[in-house]
């Protein structure tokens, strides 16, 4: 039940390069604010991550010359999709955006900071081994469920979310607090998938609206 000290409420990338008038802006990215806001008073955790990348970071396509956005290449053996340059390190593009409210996360996880490995899951790097330390401070606050939300649905919440499957984390995807990028065009649906296909429950943000009235019951 959503207002368990077992569950948490995991807001992944909601900043301003990924919302309108970013550089890597996804379709009414922003369309999950009010939504959110309205639901993290009823978790007992709030957690968010930041996508926060040194300037020449390896996910850029500024940083391999002749190539652009969306293509694919390979580095140091991992697959890496090119991205304009976003979520810069100290940049507003890569501030959480200012209509979140952020006075009940407790705590904000910076990811992707490493300049040759990126991070779409808050979990562990895209080499799928080296770890952020979420799973060891959840595991530490007994949390045993996670609610997530946020941006963008078929890269950061997808990886995040299959992530928290495979260490054992019972995960609801809430899906009308999320927006995806959707490239290449089928992406949000083929993560939707893959997120079922894993175990992934999904909700709309009412439904845990009225989970938390029925625990409070
Ligand atoms: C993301 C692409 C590149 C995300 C981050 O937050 O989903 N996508 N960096
Ligand atoms: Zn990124």
């Amino acid at each position: 039940m959503a207002a368990r000290r077992e569950s948490a409420l995991l807001i992944i990338d909601v900043q301003n390069d990924f919302c309108p008038g970013g550089s890597l802006a996804v379709e009414s990215g922003d369309d999950v604010i009010p939504v959110i806001n309205r639901i993290m008073p009823i978790f007992f955790r709030v957690l968010a991550t930041q996508d926060w990348h040194p300037p020449d970071h390896v996910s850029f396509a500024t940083s391999h010359p002749g190539r652009k956005p969306l293509d694919v290449v390979t580095t140091d053996g991992i697959e890496q999709v090119l991205w304009p340059d976003h979520c810069i390190q100290g940049t507003r593009g890569a501030e959480l955006h200012p209509r979140l409210e952020t006075g009940r996360i407790g705590l904000l996880l910076r990811k992707g900071m490493r300049p040759r490995l990126d991070s779409y899951s808050g979990f562990f790097e895209n080499d799928h081994r080296t770890d952020t330390g979420l799973r060891h401070y959840l595991k530490g606050l007994k949390v045993r469920e996670l609610f997530i939300c946020g941006l963008a649905t078929d890269y950061c919440v997808r990886a995040s979310a299959l992530d928290a499957r495979r260490l054992g984390f019972r995960v609801t995807l809430i899906r009308d607090a999320c927006r995806g990028v959707d490239l290449p065009r089928g992406s949000i649906e083929k993560a939707i998938a893959a997120m079922r296909k894993s175990g992934v429950r999904m909700i709309e943000s009412t439904d845990v609206e009225s989970m938390a009235v029925e625990s409070m019951a």
